[in-house]
């Protein structure tokens, strides 16, 4: 592969397949960590690269992948995202033709794939850029707050309700650190599979204010073992985003459908149409379906 980097090496979309491959390979290899898969922390990175988009302006998003620099490596929402692009690292010295910005929004897209979850549509043509690019602290959400907050976030980088509710839908996957977020704990029993759940839990279960010294957060009251932050909760208490998280709920295929329509979107937000390679997205191959 290195011998490839020095020449014009033009990637075709086999190639793109091969690193989706290595990175879905990489998952599991996560042993004790968390819960036994890289994925969702994967997902995180693939979203806080791009969730800095800011449409007015047209800065931020994965373009240019400016988490590599500080000071948005030490943004406090990027805190244990160290973990996952040294991950991506690894994956980068053996393909290191594809951009970070490129590599990084694959990570996710594979990590959500293989993790039973919907196709999402991708496509590579991101550059990377430099420390000058990168975008203020600030600009993802903060879940100590309200819905006014979630909306002012997710409408700046253009998406409506029910996109937030929808992509709300990720924290099926994954888990807080207190030594990350400061807030502790799951969201669902199935943290490296992704399903709805996390919307029927949020209407199933009988929610609490954990008794602790750590920052305000929910607990289910039957087991005490899941947790929902101050901005999940939000999505059935008001009424516009009550009623979509509702048909999520309801409704695994619709929320699939629409999870993945919105995620791809995520992804794309900040990179010029004109640096895309394919003037449609792809839909790369599960090692499974490759096996068969
Ligand atoms: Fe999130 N998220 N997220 N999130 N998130 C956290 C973890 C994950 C918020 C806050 C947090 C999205 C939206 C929001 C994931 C995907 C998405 C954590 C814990 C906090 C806090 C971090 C830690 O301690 O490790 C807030 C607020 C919002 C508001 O909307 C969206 C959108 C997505 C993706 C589409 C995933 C996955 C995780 C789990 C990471 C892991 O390491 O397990």
């Amino acid at each position: 592969q290195a011998a490839k980097a020095a020449t014009n090496f033009v990637p075709s979309r086999a190639d793109y397949q091969k690193v989706y491959n290595r990175i879905a390979e990489t998952l599991d290899e996560a042993g004790e960590y968390d819960d036994g898969s890289y994925g969702p922390v994967l997902v995180r990175l693939a979203w806080h690269s791009s969730g800095t988009y800011d449409k007015e302006t047209g800065t931020g998003g994965s373009n240019y992948a400016t988490m590599r620099f500080e000071p948005e490596a030490l943004h406090g929402a990027n805190n244990g995202l160290n973990v996952a692009r040294g991950i991506m690292e690894k994956i980068k010295q053996e393909f290191p033709w594809i951009s970070y910005g490129d590599l990084w929004t694959l990570g996710g897209v594979a990590a959500i794939q293989e993790m039973q979850g919907p196709k999402i549509p991708w496509r590579p043509g991101r550059i990377d850029g430099f420390a000058k690019d990168a975008t203020p602290d600030g600009r993802l959400p903060d879940a100590t707050q309200g819905q006014d907050h979630l909306r002012k976030i997710f409408y700046r980088m253009g998406f409506n309700d029910q996109e937030i509710v929808a992509l709300s839908g990720a924290h099926a996957l994954g888990r807080c650190h207190t030594d990350r977020s400061g807030f502790e704990g799951p969201w669902t029993f199935s943290p490296t599979t992704f399903t709805h759940d996390y919307f029927k839990l949020l209407f199933d279960e009988k929610w609490v204010w954990r008794k602790w010294s750590g920052p305000k957060q929910l607990a289910d009251k039957k087991t005490g073992t899941l947790m929902m932050l101050p901005t999940d909760y939000v999505l059935i208490q008001d009424k516009s985003f009550k009623k979509y998280a509702k048909a999520y709920a309801d409704n695994q295929d619709l929320f699939f459908k629409d999870f993945s329509a919105a995620f791809a979107r995520l992804l794309e937000l900040g990179v010029p149409t004109a640096q895309f390679v394919s003037s449609e997205p792809w839909e790369l191959k599960t090692l499974d379906e490759q096996k068969k």
